[in-house]
């Protein structure tokens, strides 16, 4: 018989750290919204979340980093907006962020969830921030929930 684990969108008693990066607010704040609705929704308390700012995508890793380590938290969700425009400044911030991240997640064991728009255009944000793309902010916070599920029932066994 093949076992197979799988995880839940279960939110009650999850404590979750969410990060959000004041450039692109009006993108990244429409993330967060998308976020919080999809946590209460699934039974996640407002008191056992934790909203962080920072200035902008670049420092989501440093503060993803401080939260996971101080063992508070399920999962951690990283917010965020980089559009392209015309600079290879696009590259630099997404690469290290997108790869931060994935280390935190590796390093620490704490689901660490990139819910990082990253777009050619302002248009493209504006879609995936609670239009006709969906909202990726809600699909972090889904993400965050499954992950932690999942470490709970690999750890169980
Ligand atoms: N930060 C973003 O979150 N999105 C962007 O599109 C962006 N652009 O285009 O530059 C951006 N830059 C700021 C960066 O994240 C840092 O805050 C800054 O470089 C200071 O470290």
């Amino acid at each position: 018989m093949v076992k197979v684990l799988e995880g839940r969108l279960r939110g009650e008693g999850r404590r979750i750290a969410i990060a959000a990066a004041r450039w692109n607010e009006f993108i990244t704040e429409r993330l967060l919204s998308g976020a919080l609705d999809t946590l209460r929704r699934c039974g996640v308390a407002d008191t056992d979340v934790t909203v962080v700012w920072v200035p902008g995508s670049f420092e989501l890793p440093t503060a993803c980093n401080q939260l996971a380590r101080t063992g508070r938290y399920d999962a951690v969700i990283a917010l965020g907006a980089v559009i392209r425009g015309a600079t290879s400044h696009y590259e630099l911030v997404s690469g290290h962020c997108a790869a931060g991240l994935a280390r935190i997640g590796l390093d620490t064991g704490v689901p660490t969830i990139f819910g990082v728009l990253t777009t050619e255009t302002i248009e493209q944000a504006i879609e995936r921030a609670g239009s006709k793309a969906g909202n990726k902010g809600a699909e972090a916070a889904a993400c965050a929930l499954e992950m932690a599920d999942l470490r709970t029932v690999i750890e169980a066994g």
